[in-house]
């Protein structure tokens, strides 16, 4: 079908209704207001430069403004213009023709080649790879990891949340660079094309055994994430475009604990019982005391629906991302679908049901470990 061909999670990005399918019904949107919960979607979200992030347009979905101890955004980071090729970048061909002459006339000078990039990242075709891993990358303490796409440093950056608050990313769209002070840097990969077709590359990873330091690259793209303690040095970089759901938090500290750097995917995250319920269910954090809040990943079959008519002390933040269905919030009856943002305040009877005919996937902040008085 149509939606199969499509990437994941694009209905985030492309929704239904999205802005300019509504030209012709001025003045409609499902979006509503009120005391103990919102529906924001996406005709009404509003996007301007985020502070401390470069070329980026933010829009701020939840925020303490509306009783939240969190905030809720998403960050679209800007890239290449629409329609350009990722070899019409500068930057590449030198790197590319360098390393399509090498491949052709000696390998062995290829690898050690690769010694000199600074970064320690250089790609090539999987194949070829294969080929010399075996044989000559070992003995250079180079490890390699298979991915889908390439990227180089970026040209929008994120700034830092405040001093004490944590942040949490996930990627909806495109993919950027993660990096931290200690020289670790976890690559959120975008594709890139050779025509129209993705083109499989590989990343190499580079060990410096002289100063022991993991300059490791991961590779990770939509659907991946990662979870940064308050106060955690750190830079978010993307050449391409991305699209980013965010939150952050002002830290509840517990004595003698802290939280750390968490970079994974939700396909790598087990499913977990769900007693009573039939909805699948995944957590992107630990349950452990030292978070302070957990983003659950929720899947629905069409015709399933939530047994327990939710009443609870948790906050939540949800981002539709897959499917559609209609969520009960207090009295009130919403359809929703894919892109769709809610904001529920404690305590707000809540309630899904997901109908159509692809399942529904829905991304939710929790809070949770902290004595609510
Ligand atoms: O964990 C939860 O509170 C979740 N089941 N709530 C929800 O989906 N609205
Ligand atoms: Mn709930």
């Amino acid at each position: 079908s149509d939606s199969d061909s499509k990437p994941l999670y694009w209905k985030v990005t492309n929704p239904t209704l999205s802005p300019s399918h509504l030209q012709d019904l001025p003045g409609f949107t499902r979006s509503v207001y009120k005391r103990d919960h919102a529906l924001i979607t996406p005709e009404s979200q509003v996007f301007s430069p985020l502070p401390e992030w470069t070329n980026t347009l933010g829009a701020y979905l939840i925020t303490p403004a509306i009783g939240s101890n969190f905030v809720m955004y998403l960050a679209k980071m800007q890239g290449l213009p629409m329609g350009a090729k990722w070899k019409d970048r500068a930057i590449w061909n030198p790197i590319i023709e360098k390393v399509e002459r090498r491949i052709s006339n000696d390998k062995k000078a290829y690898v050690a080649d690769l010694m000199q990039f600074p970064n320690g990242v250089l790609f090539w075709d999987l194949e070829f790879l294969r080929e010399i891993h075996d044989r000559e990358l070992d003995s250079l303490s180079v490890f390699w990891n298979v991915i889908y796409g390439a990227s180089l440093r970026g040209n929008s950056k994120s700034g830092l949340p405040p001093s004490d608050v944590e942040r949490f990313i996930f990627v909806v769209q495109g993919a950027v660079t993660l990096a931290n002070v200690s020289g670790v840097s976890h690559e959120l990969i975008h594709k890139c094309w050779r025509g129209d077709q993705p083109l499989r590359v590989v990343f190499l990873v580079l060990y410096d055994s002289a100063t022991d330091r993991d300059m490791s690259l991961e590779s990770l793209l939509v659907d991946s994430y990662a979870y940064l303690p308050p106060n955690f040095q750190h830079s978010l970089k993307c050449d391409a475009s991305a699209t980013l759901v965010v939150f952050e938090r002002r830290y509840a500290s517990l004595e003698k604990y802290v939280t750390e750097q968490i970079v994974s995917s939700t396909e790598k995250q087990p499913l977990l019982e769900t007693p009573g319920e039939i909805f699948e269910l995944r957590k992107l954090l630990p349950t452990s005391l030292p978070y302070d809040f957990n983003i659950h990943i929720m899947d629905f079959q069409p015709g399933e629906f939530l047994n327990v008519k939710e009443v609870h002390y948790n906050q939540h933040g949800l981002l539709l991302l897959e499917g559609q269905g209609v969520y009960r919030l207090g009295d009130s009856w919403y359809p929703v679908e894919a892109g769709d943002v809610i904001w529920m305040a404690p305590f707000v009877p809540q309630w899904y049901a997901a109908l159509g005919k692809t399942r529904t996937r829905y991304l939710l902040y929790k809070d949770v470990n902290r004595d609510p008085l």
